[in-house]
């Protein structure tokens, strides 16, 4: 309650879901993506349902390191900084290695991965500089971070999400090295029922909504309660991985 929090990619589906969730918890949440609109418009929600926190619209590209920095220093200028950093944001570009596109690789680095590892290091910085000893970094990442072989098409983006997994033990570690009790954890997601599916620039609409259709997906709730739960566990625990698959899904 009162804590400040990051959420990037909370336009729609699960960051805008956990937003939600945080605000109706008392936090100050700052959202963050492009369509910003869809954020105000989400604010607008909140306050009006009488939840306790608030939701700070804020418009950045995060393929754009410039534009992250900007809004940590608006963060700081106008909320002190940030205590709790969720690196949701992320997308895909469903296609073949052998016959994909450079554009859409360097896409999913930037958002995935360096947005990520940018946003991460602006907000241990924000934590350390004001003492804040209990922060938490929650990376969402997915099954496919997991999976041993990825799905069809999907070996980009599994590749990106690897690398989330890496990243998220990495940061626990650093973190450990330097004696704080900040947490980080990783939330890795099987099928959800959000827009993700249909924005793959490259995907058939019709497959999208087959993929949808074929079993009861996750919610974005589902999500954002897996994210109350991680931020509600006492100081001294760690939870490195939650990973949620809806029940009909196997790998
Ligand atoms: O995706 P979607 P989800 N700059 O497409 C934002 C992972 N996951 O909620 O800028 C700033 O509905 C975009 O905002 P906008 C997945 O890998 C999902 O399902 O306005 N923001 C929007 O808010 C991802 O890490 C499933 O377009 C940018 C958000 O990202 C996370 O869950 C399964 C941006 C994407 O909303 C959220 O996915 C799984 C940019 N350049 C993992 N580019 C699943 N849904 O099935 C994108 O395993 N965004």
């Amino acid at each position: 309650k009162g804590r400040v929090a990051l959420v990037t990619g909370a336009s729609v589906g699960i960051g805008a879901a956990v937003a939600r969730a945080l605000v109706q918890q008392g936090m100050r949440v700052v959202g963050c993506a492009r369509s910003v609109d869809k954020i105000e418009k989400l604010a607008a929600e909140c306050q009006s349902a009488g939840y306790s926190g608030t939701l700070i619209p804020y418009k950045c590209d995060l393929s754009n390191e410039e534009e992250i920095l900007s809004m940590f220093s608006a963060i700081k200028t106008l909320h002190k900084g940030v205590d709790v950093c969720i690196n949701n944001a992320g997308l895909a570009h469903n296609e073949p290695l052998l016959s994909g596109k450079t554009e859409g690789w360097r896409n999913m680095i930037d958002v995935n991965v360096l947005a990520l590892s940018i946003c991460t290091r602006e907000a241990y910085k924000s934590m350390k500089e004001r003492n804040v000893d209990d922060g938490h970094i929650i990376n969402i990442n997915s099954m496919g971070g997991h999976r041993m072989v990825p799905s069809a098409d999907e070996h980009f983006y599994c590749a990106t999400k690897y690398a989330v997994t890496a990243l998220t033990e990495g940061i626990r570690q650093e973190l450990r090295e330097a004696n704080t009790h900040i947490r980080a954890t990783c939330i890795s997601p099987g099928l959800v029922e959000t827009e993700f599916a249909f924005r793959h620039h490259n995907s058939d609409p019709e497959k999208a909504a087959a993929v949808y259709e074929s079993m009861k997906c996750l919610k974005a709730e589902d999500i954002a309660s897996a994210v109350t739960f991680v931020l509600g566990a006492p100081p001294h625990v760690q939870i490195g991985d939650v990973q949620m698959r809806p029940v009909e899904q196997v790998s």
